[in-house]
């Protein structure tokens, strides 16, 4: 009797861990559109049409392979509406004798597949997922004893395991880290590349037709879903992020710009997140236009620390902090997430840009999800609980594993300083120094108190003084307790006044 081998929506890799040594003329591949996993949040429209017709075109992959393979759609008569339910049906439907899985990506899932076996009383493998160039475990030994984690370390650990951007066991370039020449704005005159979109095909027709009957009630746009959904256009993307966003990848990292979602972004974390792409694959081809064709070492080095770095990072820490992690809340934020998160209507205009834009693509860039969304969900103190079921609702690339941490960690310093060593939170002057946005903003980047100031720059002030007791004792936050503890009585009280009256306005979902 064969093995029933379970492929996650977020495992479409030909050679992903559970179908490794498959028996085609023995197995058979599950792949399952399940309602449980469609609507636990209320995903993104656009993230549903993309993992379904991603699942539906890899399917195709593997029946071109040979493989046999049950593919279980929404709307099917007989689905079972959850992972279970569909594994406990089909073992029986092929009369097979184990399970074979891949590692999920969810703490949630793996701990629904560890009752399998005595649930399904046969055996249930769960295979580490070999995708990534870190194991849980190897992140668990290197975390071990550890006064401090910091992602940096961990990073050059990567380097030196892959040999990547090393010449004679030192860093490229004499530097490990090139982030210093990684923080320019946009220039008024530059041509951004064109985003790689290519028209849905049947099948994505298909599925976008299903998503806009069945999730109608779900977050986001439909419309214009441009998105790769094979192997082979997901690599277009990457190839084209190559040859014609990299060179520029540093320099406008960290910038933005009203109307223009992609910047030089590679937006391929769908891609890498669902399996299209691997990490490795990804890095070394970028190590190699570096060495074959000069790409500058500033955007290289950026681009591969976000891939072998921050996005191996992230992973292990999510699986060594988990369960747990996804209840913290250091500051004890309590502000339920105001309705225009999903309107994106807000007189803030940096926070209606980036949210209308969210709702069109599923997708923002980094420094539009850190600096924009998440900067204001922190000082304004929004509920982790909430903040965290708006990023994994809104993005096409989130998952619990990549999302938690950048938000409870990275964003909310919800874990009390574990993955950021202190709180981002900026004032509006950041925004305006990155981007173009409060020059058609109804407020006033540079007033600091009044009913026409920027909010961010009295919610800054108000974040730091209601969280002193917690964050005074930080070595990084000294300097900037020195500033307030020197700032006129009077002005930090203005700012103060203006902080809480806006804090209940958002509280009672006035209009701000
Ligand atoms: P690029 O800017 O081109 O970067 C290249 C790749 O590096 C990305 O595709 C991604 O795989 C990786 N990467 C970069 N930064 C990170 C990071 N901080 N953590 C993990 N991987 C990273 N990324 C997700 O993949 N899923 C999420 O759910 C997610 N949620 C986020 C929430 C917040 C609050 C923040 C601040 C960041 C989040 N990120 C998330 C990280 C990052 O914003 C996205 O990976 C990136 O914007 C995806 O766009 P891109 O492919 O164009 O990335
Ligand atoms: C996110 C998602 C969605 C929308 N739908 C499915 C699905 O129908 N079937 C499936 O196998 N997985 C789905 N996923 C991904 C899971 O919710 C979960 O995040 C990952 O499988 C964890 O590895
Ligand atoms: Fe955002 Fe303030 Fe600038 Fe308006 S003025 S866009 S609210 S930072």
């Amino acid at each position: 009797m064969g093995a029933l081998r379970l492929v996650l929506a977020d495992q479409l890799t030909l050679n992903v861990a559970a179908l490794q040594g498959i028996d085609v003329s023995t197995d058979v591949v599950l792949l399952a559109e399940v309602h449980s996993e469609a609507s636990y949040v209320k995903h993104h429209k656009k993230k549903i049409i993309f993992l379904f017709s991603a699942m539906r075109h890899f399917a195709h992959a593997l029946r071109d392979k040979g493989y046999q393979v049950h593919y279980t759609q929404y709307t099917d008569d007989d689905n079972q509406g959850s992972l279970g339910g569909e594994v406990a049906k089909r073992l029986t439907q092929y009369d097979l004798s184990e399970v074979i899985c891949t590692h999920p990506g969810e703490y949630r899932v793996l701990a629904d597949m560890q009752t399998w076996t005595k649930q399904l009383d046969c055996p249930v493998t769960i295979r580490d997922d070999d995708r990534f160039i870190a194991q849980i475990e190897d992140f668990a030994k290197w975390a071990d004893g550890k006064k401090q984690l910091r992602m940096e370390f961990f990073y050059r650990e990567m380097r030196k395991k892959l040999s990547c951007l090393m010449q004679d066991g030192q860093p490229e370039g004499g530097k490990w880290n090139y982030d210093a020449q990684n923080r320019k704005s946009l220039p008024k005159h530059i041509d951004v590349p064109q985003h790689t979109q290519f028209a849905p095909d049947t099948i994505t027709q298909a599925v976008i037709a299903l998503v806009e009957k069945e999730f109608a009630d779900h977050f986001g746009d439909s419309d214009n879903f441009h998105y790769a959904t094979t192997r082979a256009d997901a690599l277009r993307v990457l190839d084209v992020f190559i040859e014609e966003r990299l060179a520029l990848f540093g320099d406008y990292q960290d910038a933005m710009a009203e109307g223009q979602p992609w910047m030089f972004h590679s937006h391929i974390g769908l891609y890498l997140n669902s399996g299209l792409l691997t990490p490795l694959e990804v890095t070394q081809k970028v190590e190699q236009v570096f060495y074959a064709q000069g790409a500058p070492l500033n955007a290289v080095e950026g681009f591969i620390r976000q891939v072998i770095g921050w996005r191996e990072y992230v992973r292990g820490l999510y699986w060594y902090k988990m369960p747990g992690y996804e209840q913290e809340n250091f500051l004890e934020a309590q502000l339920a997430l105001p309705e225009f998160f999903w309107t994106g209507k807000t007189k803030m205009n940096c926070l209606s840009q980036c949210i209308t834009e969210t709702k069109e693509n599923a997708y923002a860039h980094h420094i539009q999800r850190l600096m924009v969304l998440g900067n204001f969900a922190l000082i304004a103190g929004l509920t982790p609980e909430e903040v965290n079921e708006w990023y994994l609702i809104v993005y096409a690339d989130a998952y619990e594993w990549v999302e938690l941490p950048n938000v409870s960690g990275m964003v909310l310093f919800a874990d009390g300083g574990v993955l950021a060593s202190k709180p981002y939170a900026a004032s509006g002057a950041y925004i305006n120094k990155m981007s173009n946005y409060c020059k058609s903003c109804h407020y006033s980047v540079k007033e600091k108190t009044g009913q026409t100031a920027c909010p961010f720059n009295y919610l800054y002030w108000h974040f730091l003084h209601r969280n002193q007791a917690l964050l005074r004792s930080n070595h990084r936050m000294g300097m900037i307790y020195n500033t307030m503890g020197k700032m006129a009585p009077d002005k930090l009280a203005d700012m103060l006044a203006d902080g809480d009256t806006f804090l209940l306005k958002l509280a009672g979902n006035e209009d701000v």
